[in-house]
């Protein structure tokens, strides 16, 4: 069997991470990935594997059964994973309708996956059905956006509105818009739930005053969308507390949208 420390999704993971905690998005334990292995790449490298443990999820995700994740460990650190991967990271497979995971690789100290596991499989279910592509479920902390959540409207329009204000490419990256949700506790099948529903329509659900949950085909593509909003936030915290003279106006949007041949959220422009 194949080294899976130099697998290509590994490599990209431990990356991902060192480059978000770069980003100032994860401190300390904050944020987690999941990433959905293809069957081939999870063959190559784990074939016959025996399960090293089993751990109860709390939830049943019987869309997800059979399928094999990598995924941050709970109260890792994103520094602290391009050092020990193995520790970090683990490699689980989902059975019994979701109901176990079974530990293929990986959380060598005992460890177990993220305390977002159930906003993260459920977000998983709720975006292959949108788009059977979708392999990455990301979350972070990212600075600007939860600073807007103190200071803005919490409408998802509004905040949709407002980000895409703010510069040209916002509208381009994510023409479906943010799903934001109320305050809730963080960690519980219930916010896992509220997400996984925002995730039917839109690829970036705010937390507010927590962070943000970016989907993506792959761990650049998740980076990407959050790195934009997170992007348009920075300008708004920059310029909120300023006169404004110049805006993209909805004509200017209604302009993006033609040139891009984009699908923008109904209802969101006028
Ligand atoms: O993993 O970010 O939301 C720590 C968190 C919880
Ligand atoms: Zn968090």
């Amino acid at each position: 069997m194949k080294n899976i420390t130099e697998a290509p999704f590994m490599v990209e993971m431990i990356r991902t991470t060192t480059n978000m905690y770069a980003h100032g998005w994860d401190e300390r334990n904050g944020g987690n990935i999941s990433l959905l292995l293809e069957e081939a790449e999870s063959c190559e490298y784990l074939a016959g594997a025996e399960p090293l443990r089993s751990l109860p999820t709390g939830f049943t995700a019987p869309e997800l059964d059979g399928k094999v994740f990598l995924v941050t460990g709970t109260g890792k650190y994103f520094k602290n994973v391009q050092y020990a991967p193995e520790v970090n990271l683990g490699i689980v497979r989902l059975e019994e309708g979701g109901a176990v995971a079974r530990l293929l690789w990986g959380f060598a100290d005992g460890g177990q996956f993220t305390s977002e596991f159930p906003a993260h499989m459920m977000s998983h279910a709720a975006r292959l059905k949108a788009n059977p592509q979708n392999r990455v479920v990301m979350h972070c902390h990212p600075s600007n956006l939860l600073a807007m959540t103190y200071v803005h409207d919490l409408d998802e329009r509004a905040f949709t509105r407002t980000l895409w204000q703010m510069c040209t490419e916002c509208i381009v990256v994510f023409p479906d818009g943010v799903g934001v949700l109320p305050w809730m506790p963080c960690g519980t099948n219930e916010i896992g739930a509220a997400t996984a529903r925002k995730m039917e329509t839109v690829r970036l659900v705010v937390w507010p005053q927590h962070g943000i949950y970016g989907v993506g085909r792959d761990l650049d593509e998740a980076f990407g969308l959050i790195e934009t909003a997170e992007k348009g936030a920075e300008i708004y915290m920059k310029i909120a507390h300023l006169p404004l003279l110049n805006t993209l106006s909805d004509e200017h949007l209604h302009q993006l949208e033609k040139r891009f041949n984009l699908k923008v959220r109904e209802g969101y422009l006028s």
